[in-house]
Order: structure tokens, then C-alpha cells, then sequence
């Protein structure tokens, strides 16, 4: 009835003017993006689902996994605990190199694989044979999402060339990490300690009198990886809006410089003079032209160092890491028993102590080591002193906290037993971390030719006989 009527009020109406047509236009598209405003900017209204269960942030986004080793497979399992189906795609036979790197459970996969490709699934595809590149385009044609960290050169090689990709699905994002950006060495093969190198990290690190250092936090490979998940998720924004994919480059060193950008600011301070709060300052040791390895002095302009707490002598682990924070300097002075220095000038304001940094550490430490780490925390903290203990991994793999918060998560393996995983760091209040163990080579090629491809039974059959996807079946039908 309501339809009968607008539909007359349409036909009865007077033909308009050219003119007041477009105001007409006008209004109407107006009184639309008033209406698209107050619903949100085209977005559907808020979900009434309780928080935790409107599924999972990346649900639906399907992610062709072409990496190995630890930079791309940190990318990819991010995004995997982040909701998306993550389809890792792995060279019949051996598949991705650490599967059997740093066993320590015979015939298992190792942790190095299995702590990085959790809540993926397994597909053998040879990318080499023409049915393995049969089912490569079909994958293509269905994800979102192509990741990969070969060597420089490797995915043109195996035909899957940007252009290529783009014309076979124009919605697909192409993401990469490289050692390398464009320039003198992009076509050079780099590991975590070559990109901590190249990306000034081991240069400012390390003791002055001692060789550069690299670090034990993975900042070359887990860094880069964890860039490329933020370039992926921005990609498939932009997507929204353009329809169309793009490619996203992370070259190692890049990422290194970017988790290393204070010192490329010390850098330029030292033009200006010397880094007051490096303690050379205060040894007197003169500054060179490049910012100089600052042991354990803290990065800001808040001093800090790493003091022995009781057991030192035996406990490899047994410090404690002070910062010396202005504000509460009156409470530094009163727990360690000087309180002569909050008036003394030579330790009551900032600018005096730099000098004395190693004079006042020394105190602290003398303080600090007449008890546990755990207590000198608990006591810092009563009063507001920033420090932290040096947690051993032994202690981090037992602390219940972390385990309580998805931080470090066991799961079960159905070849090496139980294992703790890192799990999720980034915690969204209306998405829970999808962590499961780490597939076995190939588990899920049948599930993905069949579920995700449409392969028919006769096909598939076809595909194994072929030799694409097995490389034990591939001898048998050469023998
Ligand atoms: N089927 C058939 N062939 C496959 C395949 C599959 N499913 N998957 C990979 N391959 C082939 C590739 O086509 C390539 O062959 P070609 O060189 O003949 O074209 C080869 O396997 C693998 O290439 P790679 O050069 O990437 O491997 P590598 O072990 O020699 O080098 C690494 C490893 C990490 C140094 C290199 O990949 C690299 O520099 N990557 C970029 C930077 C990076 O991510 N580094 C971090 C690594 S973690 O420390």
C-alpha cells in the first residue's frame, strides 16, 4: 500500500526545471552523507554480541603463506592469531628448512618451526611442477594475502612476478620482507645478525671498550616480521576504499633502523655536543663521530644501570635494572640511605648527578645486593622507583601472570608432546587470540584441494599421482 502510494506521488509529479533538479540532486545526496554520518560513516551498527564474541579481528581474510625461516612466519602467525586463515605453502619433502633445525625432540618438528607457524594450516605444493603451479593460481585467485620472504629474485623466478599476481587477482596484497631495500645491496640474502648490523643496532651496542653486539630479542626477523603485519593490515584498509591489492615491501634493515631510531637522534645531538647521559660523559671519556656503545646506560633522559642483587655471585641473573627517574629522586636518596644528597648540591638536581652516575650507581648497587631482585623490586616500587629484575627465560617460561594473559600459551603437538608458544601480544578487547599448535608438513593438503580449491576426489587422486604435491609418491612413480 505504502509502495502504491509513493509510486503515484512519483507519476503525479510536475516535470522540474533543469535547475531545480539539481538542487533536487543536490538536497538528496546532502540528506545521504548526513545519513551516512549518523550511521557511522557507512559502517554497520555496533554489534549487540557480548565483547569476545563477534568473531575474530582478521576472520575472513585468507593469507597465501609462501615464508620460511622467522621473519615472514612471524608476520603470518600474527595474523593467524589475529583471525586469518593462513595457508602455508611448503616444498614437498622437507618444507619449510627449520622443521628439522635445532631438533631437540627426534622425528619433531623443532621449536624453531613450531613456535613460529602456529594456528597456520600445511599444504605441499612443488611451485616448480606445472600442477603445482596449477594449484598455486587457483590459490591465488582465492586470497587476500600473498607474504613471502624468499631471496632476492626467487618468487619472479617461480613466475609469480607482481604483474602476475595482479592480473590473476588484482584484490591480492603482495606483501615482502627483504634484507634490503632498492639500492647497492638488494640483491643480497641476509639473516637476523646481518640486518642487526646493517641497521645500527650491533654498532650501539655493547660495551665501549668492547666489539659491537648483537642482541637476543629477534629485532631483524620478528621486528621485520611484525612491520610487515601492520603494512598487510594498512593494505587491506586501503582495499576497502580502492578495490584493488598492492604491494608491501619490509626490507630488514629498514625495520632495524626504525627500533633503533634514538641513536640516529644521538647521532645528530652529537653535533651539537657531547651525550650527557651516556656515562663516558661523566668518565670523561672523550666522544668519536659516530654514537658510541652505551653498555647498559638507559636510553632516555631518565639515567639507568644494571645493579647485582643477592646471589649475584652465583646467579647469572641475579640484577636488577635502576632507573634513577628525577621526580622521585628524593625517594632514591631515602631508601638507599643518603639522604645528605637531596640537598647535597653536587646529587640534588639531574644536571649535577650526570657527572656522578657512576658514584650513585655504585651506592644503589652497594644497597641492592643485600637483597633478592624480587625484593629490591617490591621495595623500589613501594615508592615508585621505576626498575625491573632481569627475568632469566626459565623464569618467564614459569611466571603464572603471563600464562593467565595468553603471553606465553602450551599447546599440544601430536608428534613432540606439550609446548610453550609465545601467544598473542597485542590484546584487542572484542577479538581473542586464535593460538593453536603448528601444523605438520602437509597436514591440511587434502582439506585446502578439496574445501578451498573445489578439487574434485578424481582430481585430486590425479594431483598425488602427479608428483605436485608429494614428493615421496613423485620417486615412487619415477621408480
Ligand atoms: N616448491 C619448489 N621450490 C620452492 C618452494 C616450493 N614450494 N618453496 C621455495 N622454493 C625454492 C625457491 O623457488 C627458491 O629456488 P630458486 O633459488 O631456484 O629460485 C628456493 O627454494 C628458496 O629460496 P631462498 O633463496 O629464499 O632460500 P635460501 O635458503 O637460499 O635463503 C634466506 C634463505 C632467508 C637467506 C633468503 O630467503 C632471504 O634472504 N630472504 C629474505 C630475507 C629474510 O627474510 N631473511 C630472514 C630469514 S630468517 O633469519
Amino acid at each position: 500500500m505504502a509502495t502504491q502510494k509513493k509510486r503515484n506521488k512519483s507519476r503525479t509529479r510536475p516535470a522540474l526545471k533543469k535547475s531545480a533538479r539539481k538542487v533536487v540532486k543536490l538536497s538528496s545526496a546532502r540528506k545521504a552523507a548526513s545519513k551516512k554520518a549518523s550511521n557511522g560513516n557507512g559502517l554497520p551498527k555496533p554489534s549487540t554480541k557480548p565483547y569476545g564474541q563477534a568473531g575474530l579481528a582478521l576472520q575472513g581474510v585468507r593469507v597465501l603463506d609462501f615464508t620460511h625461516v622467522q621473519s615472514g612466519p612471524t608476520c603470518t602467525q600474527l595474523l593467524a592469531y589475529m583471525g586469518a586463515d593462513v595457508i602455508k605453502v611448503e616444498r614437498p619433502g622437507g618444507g619449510d628448512i627449520t622443521r628439522g633445525q635445532l631438533r631437540d625432540v627426534p622425528n619433531a618438528d623443532s621449536l624453531y618451526f613450531t613456535m613460529l607457524n602456529g594456528s597456520k594450516r600445511s599444504i605441499t605444493i612443488d611451485s616448480k611442477h606445472p600442477k603445482g603451479m596449477e594449484i598455486l593460481n587457483r590459490l591465488i585467485k582465492t586470497c587476500d594475502v600473498l607474504v613471502e620472504n624468499f631471496a632476492p629474485g626467487a618468487l619472479d623466478r617461480m613466475g609469480l612476478t607482481w604483474e602476475y599476481v595482479h592480473k590473476t587477482n588484482p584484490r591480492m596484497i603482495v606483501a615482502s620482507v627483504k634484507g634490503f631495500g632498492p639500492g647497492p645491496y638488494e640483491d643480497c640474502k641476509v639473516y637476523e645478525n646481518v640486518a642487526q648490523c646493517a641497521g645500527g643496532a650491533a654498532s650501539t651496542t655493547g660495551f665501549r671498550e668492547g666489539p659491537p653486539l648483537v642482541t637476543g630479542a629477534q629485532i631483524g626477523d620478528s621486528g621485520t616480521g611484525l612491520h610487515l603485519a601492520l603494512g598487510i593490515v594498512s593494505a587491506l584498509y586501503q582495499r576497502i576504499r580502492t578495490g584493488r591489492g598492492q604491494k608491501v615491501l619490509c626490507a630488514m634493515q629498514d625495520g632495524v633502523l626504525n627500533l633503533a631510531r634514538v641513536k640516529l637522534r644521538d647521532q645528530q645531538r652529537l653535533a651539537h655536543g657531547p651525550l650527557t647521559e651516556y656515562s663516558q660523559y661523566g668518565e670523561g671519556v672523550a666522544f668519536g663521530k659516530a654514537v658510541p656503545r652505551a653498555g647498559n646506560d638507559s636510553g632516555g633522559g631518565q639515567p639507568g644501570w644494571i645493579v647485582k642483587c643477592k646471589g649475584w655471585e652465583s646467579d647469572p641473573d641475579a640484577y636488577l635494572y635502576f632507573i634513577t627517574q628525577a621526580p622521585v629522586w628524593e625517594a632514591i636518596c631515602d631508601v638507599i640511605g643518603e639522604p645528605t644528597w637531596k640537598t647535597d648540591p653536587d646529587f640534588a638536581t639531574p644536571k649535577a648527578r650526570l657527572p656522578r652516575l657512576k658514584q650513585i650507581f655504585a651506592r644503589i648497587e652497594q644497597f641492592t645486593m643485600t637483597m633478592t631482585k624480587f625484593e629490591a623490586m617490591n621495595l623500589f616500587n613501594e615508592h615508585d622507583i621505576p626498575c625491573g629484575p632481569i627475568l632469566s627465560m626459565k623464569e618467564i617460561a614459569e611466571e603464572q601472570s603471563l600464562r593467565a594473559t595468553g603471553t606465553v600459551v602450551e599447546v599440544d603437538h601430536p608428534t613432540r608432546g606439550k609446548y610453550l608458544t609465545v601467544g598473542n601480544p597485542i590484546k584487542l578487547s572484542d577479538s581473542p587470540a586464535d593460538v593453536r599448535r603448528s601444523p605438520l608438513l602437509g597436514e591440511h593438503t587434502d582439506e585446502i584441494l578439496k574445501d578451498v580449491l573445489g578439487f574434485k576426489a578424481a582430481e585430486i587422486a590425479e594431483i598425488k599421482a602427479s608428483g605436485a604435491i608429494s614428493a615421496p609418491e613423485k620417486k615412487e612413480q619415477a621408480a
